[in-house]
């Protein structure tokens, strides 16, 4: 592993569950290679979600974050499952859920009422959408095809995705990335971390941020060197949005970049591979963006694992 990487690791502070995380990815994986959905095998596709926090102290009290609502990221997962793939939700606490982009920011006050006898009902204008919901959501973990995993910090994101990376490797090409989490550029080095809480009475303060290592590569080259890997490019200047997906295709070997622009990101993507780009809309003002993308992803990952058997046959 990249050197950069490897002290990134050892300097973190140590993943509470880690075996927990890895049993149920383990058994998660295990039970979804053994499936095969309508003869042929299962797919599995990793989707991160939401933007990673940066600790200004050990204990921590302060954090640097982004914008990231974890929108893109659920409501890919919906359209996954219905494409017939177990999905691995790497989601940021707090953030958007899968069949929930739908609900409003006070839902259990807006969606629900009290009988005269105190029971909870849900309001008549909420109630096919919430049993949707709850029908879809409860059908997707029944069956085996949904497993959430929640992350914080910066450090907890890499360490769960390593862990998931290096458990999916043996799909081989049936494996995906769909990386449409916020991921910070910057960190605070742990050991350089304050252990407490930075007192103000000091004045002005003069924090170095050290780059976060380059993760894409080494999932591309180490981790899961045969998974379909798809990354996001979020810019805020159209100018540069497509020269720098261009940029991420080539340095970090990715299979796909998918290019968003900030303020348009749920109307329109362009999906950049190694020969073309092709802006996908959204279909209307109903349908959500992820929709024909999700759909166009889905048949270039089935054009990649025919292209591998064929290599791996030849
Ligand atoms: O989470 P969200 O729905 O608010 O936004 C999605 C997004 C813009 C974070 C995602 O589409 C994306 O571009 N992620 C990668 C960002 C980047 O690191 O460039």
């Amino acid at each position: 592993m990249d050197t950069e990487f490897k002290s990134f690791f050892d300097a973190a502070p140590p993943l509470r569950d880690s075996l927990d995380v890895s049993r149920k990815v383990k058994e998660f994986i295990d039970q979804n290679s053994q499936l095969s959905g309508k003869g042929r095998p299962i797919r599995v596709v990793c989707v991160t979600s939401g933007g990673t926090t940066v600790p200004l102290e050990q204990r921590c009290v302060r954090y640097i974050d982004n914008f990231s609502s974890g929108h893109r990221g659920a409501v890919s997962t919906e359209y996954f499952l219905k494409a017939g793939y177990a999905v691995i939700f790497l989601y940021r606490r707090g953030t958007c859920q899968p069949y929930c982009s739908f609900l409003p920011e006070d839902s259990l006050l807006e969606c629900f009422d009290l009988t005269e006898e105190s029971n909870v009902q849900a309001r008549p204008q909420h109630t096919e959408a919430l049993k949707r919901a709850i029908r879809d959501h409860h059908a997707a973990v029944e069956e085996g095809l949904l497993l959430k995993l929640p992350f914080t910090t910066i450090f907890e994101y890499l360490q769960i995705l390593q862990i998931v990376a290096i458990s999916m490797r043996g799909l081989g090409s049936h494996g995906i990335f769909y990386l449409a989490a916020a991921v910070s550029d910057f960190y605070v080095p742990w050991e350089s971390m304050e252990e407490h809480k930075i007192q103000s009475a000091t004045g002005p303060l003069d924090m170095r941020l050290a780059p976060v290592p380059k993760m894409l590569l080494v999932l591309r080259e180490v981790w899961a060197p045969t998974a379909f890997c798809i990354s996001f490019k979020l810019e805020t200047d159209q100018n540069i949005l497509l020269k720098k997906a261009h940029m991420a295709l080539r340095k970090y070997n990715m299979h796909v970049v998918v290019a968003n622009e900030l303020s348009t990101r749920k109307e329109e993507v362009i999906v950049v591979t190694s020969d073309e780009e092709i802006t996908v809309h959204r279909e209307n003002q109903v349908e959500e963006v992820e929709k024909p993308l999700i759909d166009l992803l889905v048949q270039k990952h089935s054009a990649y694992i025919e292209q591998s058997k064929h290599d791996s046959s030849n």
